[in-house]
This record gives structure tokens, C-alpha cells and sequence, in this order.
């Protein structure tokens, strides 16, 4: 039985607390999981990071479904739970059951932070952007009986000022697997560009920030000594920091990975400090090979098409090995672009293509655009994930998008490394 706030006098000392991390088991995640199984499993980092930061005294029970779907409700004094667009509906099923029972659930991530109204019909309370600081505060106004329905955070976090995530609380199956690693870090959070498909930007700001290096690698320090992921949106959004960083990372002779734009390659001199600093693999936002696609969706300041054959030939040169992703459905579209996504992917050796789907996500420019234009036909939240036509296409139908799209993966998995079984031992240790 649930203990009730009055019990601890709006002390916080014994509060049953339990973080979820939700997972997804639904056809359509299943689905993901195949297209994704050649991809290193790592953590999210939500909750280990807000894990890290609770209370002190906080009885702390953290539960990640990447690990499995937990079946076991418990009895906490407070649930709190983290998802994206893609597991909004499971996060939505537990709260709903959790408070049948009369148990108070907080919500919070990259999706209830742009559907509030939505999340508020599942939670007590939710929370809107970083929540480093709204964390303690909703914890400690729980305890005292005055938890409020949202917590906005008014500023982007001061990197500087939050501590290690809490990596050790989220172990299990999923990172002790040939293809599972605890190894994942972020350096930096959000994004000086303005793509409009990306909620980055509304999410965690334009303004790059920087962690401080001694951190950094005090991080990377307590890690095993495999390959490490970094979960940065572009690890090199600061010239100028990346080199440093880079310039840290040369003489631990780790292996690691990361999210970069393709300006990484247009950039020979950081292109060789981060591959003599390590780095194996790359996933690149190519996105379309369409140059009026790039102008649409402003990327055309990032990407150049016309340089990719170049860009990549300069990172498959030095070793490095390109995840690349690639969005069809885009305004300019037609049914040929998954001919010509195909042809390029093959004729510039991209090691591990990601063909996504367009997909309207709350919290981004398009979904205000489609939402207002009426193009969007499901809202199913089990879909968003970027392997599913949830909208009307300028230039095809929807069916014709999702058929093409299913044509284009069933081609990829034919030729690409992800059958291979070799490779993908061989890719265990050097995945992104
Ligand atoms: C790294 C990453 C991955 C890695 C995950 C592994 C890893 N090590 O993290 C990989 C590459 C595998 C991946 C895959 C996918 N990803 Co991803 N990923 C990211 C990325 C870059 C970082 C995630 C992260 O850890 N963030 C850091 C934490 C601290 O931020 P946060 O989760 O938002 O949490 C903060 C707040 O939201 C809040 N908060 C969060 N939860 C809660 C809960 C409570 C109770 C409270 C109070 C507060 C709170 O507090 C936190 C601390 O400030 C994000 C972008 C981003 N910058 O977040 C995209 C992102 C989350 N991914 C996205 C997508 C779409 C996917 C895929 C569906 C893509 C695909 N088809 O492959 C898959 C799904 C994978 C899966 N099975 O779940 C989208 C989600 C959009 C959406 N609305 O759903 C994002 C936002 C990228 C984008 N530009 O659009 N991803
Ligand atoms: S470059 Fe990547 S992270 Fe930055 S806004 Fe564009 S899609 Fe988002």
C-alpha cells in the first residue's frame, strides 16, 4: 500500500520512488527493432541523468524497458515516467494504471513537453524541456503535498553545474548482449541548426552547450574500456570545442562513435584530430540528395549534395565508417526518390543506411505546417517511428510513400551489412 505524504511529515526520507523508462513491444516497433539491429543498444540517458540528481533519502527504483517491459506494477509513493513520441501511448497506458490504483504519476520528455494537454488527461504532473532542476523541485512539492499539475524549465540547464548520469541504475540484458553497451555520453546538448523535421532546437535551444572537459572525461574515465557512443545531437556544433575535445580524447586510444553533421568531412583538419582521437563510426543526417528537399527543410546551409560523393569519400579515406540517414516523403519527392536514394547509397558505399520516413513530430516547424494544412491522417503515437506514413505526401499517396519505403528496406537488407552475420560481429565492437 502506498504511504501518504502526511506519513512523512513533507519529508522526503523513505518516498518510494520508481523512474520508467518505457519501452515499445507493438508491430510497429518490432519492425524498428529488425531495421535497427545491426545499431548499438545503449541507454537513453533521460532518466540516469534525473536519476542522478534525486533527492537524497529518496528510496529510488529505476526501471528500464529497453531491458524489457515490466510487468510488475509495485506499490511506489510516486511514479515517474519517460518516453519519446514513439512510446507515448505505452507511457500514457501505464500512467492510466498506476493511478487507477491511486498512485500519483509524473510525466515528462521529448513528447509531453510539446502535447501538454495531451499528457495532462494521464499525469498529476507533468514536466516541459530539461528538468534537472524542475526534478528536485517536483519531488520535494510532492513531499509536501502542493505537486503542481506542470514544471516549465524557464532556461536551458548550465551544463556545467549537473552531475555523472546514473548509468549503473539502468543495467541489464539489453547492454550485456553482443550489441549492447552502457558506454553512451553527451559532451553537448542542442543544435545551432534549424532543421524543420527536428525538435532539437525547441527542445533543448540553438545555443550549443558545452560541458566542461574535465567532466567529460572523468565521465568516460568510469567507463569499460569498449567502444564508446556519444548521444550528442552534433558532436561537432563548436569547432572550437570539438578540437579540444578531441585533443583530450587522443591519449586514451579509445574507440567511439558519434553524431555529427556533414560538415565533419568538409572539415579535413577536425576530420583527422577526430579520427586520430579514435573515431570509428559516424551516423551523418544526409537526408535527401535533393537540393531543393535541403533549401525546404533548411538544411541547405549544412549539407551541400553536390559535395556529398566528395564528403564521404573523405571519411571512408581515413577510415571512418558512415551511418547514414536519409528522410523520403519530402515535399519534393516523387515515387523515383526511392530509386535514387538506393542508387546513391550504393554508389558512395554508405556502410549502414537509415531510410526514414517523414515523420511530423510534435514539437517541430513541420508538424505546425502539416497540422495546419490538415496533412496529418494518423495519429496512432505507436507509428512515429520513422518507418511509417502518418501524412499525405505532396507528390504520392501515403500508401504509395509506405509501399516504396517497405520496397527500399526489403532491397537494403538484401545488399547492405545488416544480413551479414560477420560483419555484424565484426561491427559489435565499432557500431554507432
Ligand atoms: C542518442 C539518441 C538516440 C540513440 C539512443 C541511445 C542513447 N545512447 O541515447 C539511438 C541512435 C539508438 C536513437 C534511436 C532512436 N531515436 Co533518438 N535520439 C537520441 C538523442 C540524440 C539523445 C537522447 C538522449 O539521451 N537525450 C538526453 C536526455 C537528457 O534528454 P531527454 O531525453 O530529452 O531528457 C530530458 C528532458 O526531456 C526531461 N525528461 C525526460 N524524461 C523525463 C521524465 C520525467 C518524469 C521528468 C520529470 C523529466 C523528463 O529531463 C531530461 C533531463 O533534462 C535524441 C535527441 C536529444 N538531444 O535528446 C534523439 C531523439 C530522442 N531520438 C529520436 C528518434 C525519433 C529516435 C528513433 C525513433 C529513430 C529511429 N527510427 O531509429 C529511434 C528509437 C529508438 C528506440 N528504440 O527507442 C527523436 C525523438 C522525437 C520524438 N518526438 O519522439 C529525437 C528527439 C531526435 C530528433 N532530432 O528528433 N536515438
Ligand atoms: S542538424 Fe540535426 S540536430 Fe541539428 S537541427 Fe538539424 S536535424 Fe536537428
Amino acid at each position: 500500500m502506498a504511504s501518504t505524504i502526511s506519513d512523512r511529515g513533507g519529508s522526503v526520507a523513505g518516498l518510494k520512488v520508481r523512474m520508467i523508462q518505457t519501452g515499445t513491444d507493438n508491430e510497429y516497433s518490432r519492425g524498428l527493432a529488425e531495421a535497427n539491429s545491426h545499431r548499438l543498444i545503449t541507454p537513453m540517458l533521460a532518466i540516469p541523468y534525473l536519476a542522478a540528481v534525486t533527492l537524497a533519502g529518496v528510496d529510488l527504483e529505476v526501471i528500464d524497458e529497453q531491458n524489457g517491459l515490466m510487468d510488475d506494477q509495485g506499490s511506489p509513493d510516486l511514479v515517474a515516467i519517460s518516453g519519446m513520441t514513439m512510446h507515448a501511448n505505452r507511457m500514457y497506458a501505464l500512467a492510466d494504471a498506476y493511478r487507477e490504483r491511486g498512485i500519483p504519476v509524473v510525466l515528462g520528455g521529448v513528447h509531453v513537453s510539446f502535447m501538454l494537454d495531451e499528457a495532462r488527461k494521464h499525469a498529476d504532473a507533468v514536466a516541459i524541456g530539461e528538468a534537472e532542476f524542475l526534478w528536485p523541485r517536483m519531488l520535494d512539492d510532492f513531499a509536501r503535498g502542493k505537486l503542481e499539475p506542470v514544471y516549465s524549465s524557464t532556461e536551458p540547464v548550465d551544463l556545467s553545474l549537473i552531475p555523472r548520469p546514473r548509468l549503473d541504475l539502468v543495467d541489464g540484458p539489453a547492454y550485456r548482449g553482443r550489441m549492447g553497451s552502457l558506454n553512451a555520453l553527451m559532451a553537448t546538448r542542442g543544435c545551432p541548426h534549424d532543421c524543420d523535421f527536428c525538435c532539437v532546437k525547441k527542445m533543448f535551444g540553438r545555443n550549443f552547450r558545452t560541458r566542461p572537459l574535465d567532466s567529460v572525461m572523468d565521465e568516460l574515465g568510469a567507463m569499460d574500456e569498449s567502444f564508446v557512443l556519444f548521444a550528442d545531437d552534433n558532436i561537432i556544433g563548436n569547432p572550437g570545442y570539438a578540437r579540444q575535445l578531441f585533443q583530450r580524447l587522443k591519449p586514451l586510444g579509445r574507440s567511439w562513435g558519434a553524431q555529427a553533421s556533414i560538415q565533419l568531412a568538409e572539415n579535413q583538419e577536425l576530420l583527422d584530430l577526430a579520427v586520430d582521437a579514435g573515431l570509428k563510426s559516424v551516423f551523418l543526417g544526409i537526408e535527401s540528395v535533393d537540393p531543393e528537399n535541403l533549401v525546404a527543410m533548411r538544411k541547405a546551409g549544412v549539407n551541400n549534395a553536390s559535395h556529398y560523393a566528395e564528403n564521404l569519400k573523405r571519411l571512408h579515406d581515413k577510415g571512418v565508417m558512415v551511418f547514414g540517414s536519409f528522410i523520403v516523403g519530402l515535399d519534393h519527392d516523387d515515387e523515383s526518390v526511392f530509386e535514387n536514394v538506393y542508387e546513391f547509397i550504393m554508389r558512395n558505399g554508405i556502410d549502414f543506411p537509415l531510410v526514414n520516413v517523414l515523420t511530423p513530430f510534435p514539437g517541430t516547424d513541420l508538424y505546425q505546417a502539416m497540422e495546419a494544412s490538415g496533412r496529418i491522417v494518423d495519429r496512432n503515437w505507436d507509428r512515429y517511428n520513422l518507418t511509417q506514413a502518418v501524412f499525405t505526401p505532396a507528390r504520392m499517396s501515403a500508401d504509395e510513400l509506405q509501399f516504396g519505403y517497405d520496397s527500399l528496406i526489403r532491397e537494403l537488407n538484401r545488399h547492405a551489412f545488416r544480413g551479414n552475420p560477420a560483419e555484424r560481429q565484426r561491427l559489435s565492437v565499432d557500431a554507432f
